[in-house]
């Protein structure tokens, strides 16, 4: 799925790599920290694939990667 496949309302999804995910409490951490970031729509933590994809307009990515780093994960952008 490419940034914009919505018909440039601009939002986009950003996803990132989180190996340490396992369970849905690592899902409720991570969604707390991400969620409340501005321009977040949407949170989904995929435990199989440790990733977390993240949906929103104007998002800021360094800011996501802190806040996953926050919740306690290590993180990465994956390209
Ligand atoms: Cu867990």
């Amino acid at each position: 799925m490419e940034p914009g496949d919505d018909g440039g309302t601009g939002m986009s999804t950003v996803t990132y790599s989180v190996p340490d995910v396992s369970c849905g409490h690592c899902r409720t951490a991570i969604t707390n920290e991400v969620a409340p970031l501005p321009g977040v729509h949407a949170v989904d933590v995929d435990l199989g694939a440790k990733t977390v994809t993240v949906t929103g307009e104007a998002l800021d990515e360094q800011a996501i990667i802190a806040a996953i780093d926050d919740a306690g994960y290590e993180v990465a952008l994956q390209e």
